[in-house]
């Protein structure tokens, strides 16, 4: 049987990796001066790697191990799964019981009438999809006209070419000849850095509003869609201003336009409701779905529809699909992942105990001289970076100078706590417990000392003008 293990010197496997991996996101050359951490292993909220070293994970891998680290009953299930059927296609009129089953248990989570799921194996993906579900819907209503679809600058919504597209991020559009055309971007409710005098309550209408006067610019009768994440995970966990989602909805109400909410991070149990459309009270007509679906265990996503978006879709062939839509090993994964976190109550565990406390922990960080703000719904949580707590401006620096001096510091401290420019965020594993919080927070002030100092040290303690 092949043996996948830790069987090299750790720096045996960094020049292998280097030599022949290529990164997801990563400048292939810096990673062979560094060399990759080695993860080998995993428990609860703690990953060990090659040297032995036992890290906090306060990302949840990629904000999707929503159930820790370590579960056996999903391995089984995945084994189980894989002797009994490993895999089937569910196209040309053929299905199995993993697939009918999710998405039964889907269409019953799932809020108002998103009965209906078109699977796929991550969150990109399933935003491609529905990119071709939108236009396909319009398109069967006799509007084949109505196409462009409305996104936000610094979204983030997957990688392909259609879901980058969708992202907002200015870094990937550049890469590749992006955005595909009919897709338009508008701001994104970033009170910290954006908002400027104005209060961050008409800062979040102003914003909102934006959508409007986009509808009304490019007319009701050519836009399809908007799409956006309740929270914005990967653009620093931007969250908005409380007026916001009530104008957004308000507008998507008024105007002929679908709602897609991409629940990618946001979904199962991240926001201390099921779903971030929950915790807002939106009414999507679409909603992505991916990461904590399975916790990660599986690669697994898929487009919630609903009712009304799936009658039209239903009319005629879809000419769109996946060869692993609805794989039944991942499908099996997801519904066992499921079924954990509704008998362990792990949503109320977020709401009514992890959340708040992490919460409380959280904004304590923002007496720290280096801390502008603190942001956190649920369990994902952000604060910026300041030279200056005074005004809300970013560093003289270029962004995310000063995010990586402080990355680095909590990479050498064992907690796994990102920078996204100059803000650091966390999303941990939903089943942190108060001592693993606790834990989190001590690594937290240390990195935030020892990176204060490292940059002070380096003169970069300075403000944009
Ligand atoms: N939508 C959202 C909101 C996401 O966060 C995707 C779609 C794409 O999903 P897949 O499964 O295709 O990766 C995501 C993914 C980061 C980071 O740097 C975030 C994601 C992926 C990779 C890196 O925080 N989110």
């Amino acid at each position: 049987m092949t043996r996948i293990s830790n069987h090299l010197p750790t720096a045996e496997l960094q020049a292998l990796d280097a030599a022949h991996h290529m990164h997801p996101f990563t400048a292939n050359d810096e990673l062979a001066r560094l060399g990759a951490r080695v993860i080998t292993g995993a428990k609860g909220v703690t990953l060990t790697d090659s040297e032995g070293e036992e890290i906090l994970d306060a990302m949840a891998g990629l904000w999707c191990v929503n159930i820790g680290y370590g579960r056996d009953e999903l391995a089984e299930v995945a084994y189980r799964q894989m002797k009994e059927l490993p895999y089937y296609n569910t196209f040309f009129m053929s299905t199995h019981v993993p697939a009918i089953a999710l998405a039964d248990k889907l269409a019953e989570l799932a809020p108002g009438d998103l009965d209906h799921v078109f699977f796929a194996s991550g969150g990109s993906e399933a935003n491609d999809t529905n990119i071709r579900m939108v236009r396909r819907y319009w398109d069967l209503l006799g509007k084949p006209e109505k196409k462009v679809i409305i996104s936000r600058k610094n979204a983030y919504h997957g990688s392909t070419v259609g879901a980058a597209s969708l992202g907002g991020m200015q870094g990937m559009h550049a890469q590749g000849g992006m955005p595909i055309p009919d897709i338009v971007h508008i701001n994104q409710p970033h009170w910290y850095l954006e908002g400027g005098d104005l209060s961050p309550e008409d800062f979040g209408l102003q914003r909102a509003r934006e959508l409007e006067e986009k509808i009304l610019e490019l007319g009701e009768d050519r836009v399809a869609a908007f799409i956006a994440e309740p929270i914005q995970g990967a653009g620093g966990v931007i969250v908005p201003p409380e007026t916001y989602w009530p104008e957004i909805q308000r507008i998507c109400d008024r105007y002929d336009i679908l709602l897609i909410i991409d629940e990618v991070i946001t979904g199962f149990g991240r926001t201390g409701e099921w779903f971030g459309t929950q915790y807002y009270g939106l009414r999507p007509d679409i909603m992505t779905i991916a990461k904590g679906l399975s916790s990660g265990y599986a690669p697994i996503g898929g487009s919630m529809v609903s009712g009304k978006v799936a009658e039209v879709i239903g009319k005629a062939e879809f000419t769109h699909g996946y060869t692993y839509s609805a794989h039944p090993v991942a499908a099996a994964v997801a519904l066992e992942n499921l079924r954990i976190m509704e008998e362990e109550r792990i949503v109320e565990h977020v709401k009514n105990e992890a959340a708040p406390y992490l919460a409380e922990k959280w904004h304590q960080l923002a007496d720290h001289p280096f801390v502008g703000e603190t942001k956190i719904v649920g369990m994902m949580a952000s604060l910026a970076l300041t030279a200056d707590k005074s005004v809300r401006k970013p560093f003289a620096s270029a962004p995310g100078t000063v995010g990586y001096m402080v990355r680095e510091r909590c990479f050498k401290n064992n907690l796994i706590m990102r920078h996204v420019g100059d803000r650091m965020i966390v999303a941990p594993p939903l089943v942190m417990q108060k001592d693993d919080i606790d834990l989190l927070f001590e690594r937290a002030v240390q990195s935030l000392d020892e990176g204060y100092k490292a940059v002070k040290d380096a003169g970069l303690m300075k403000t944009a003008d």
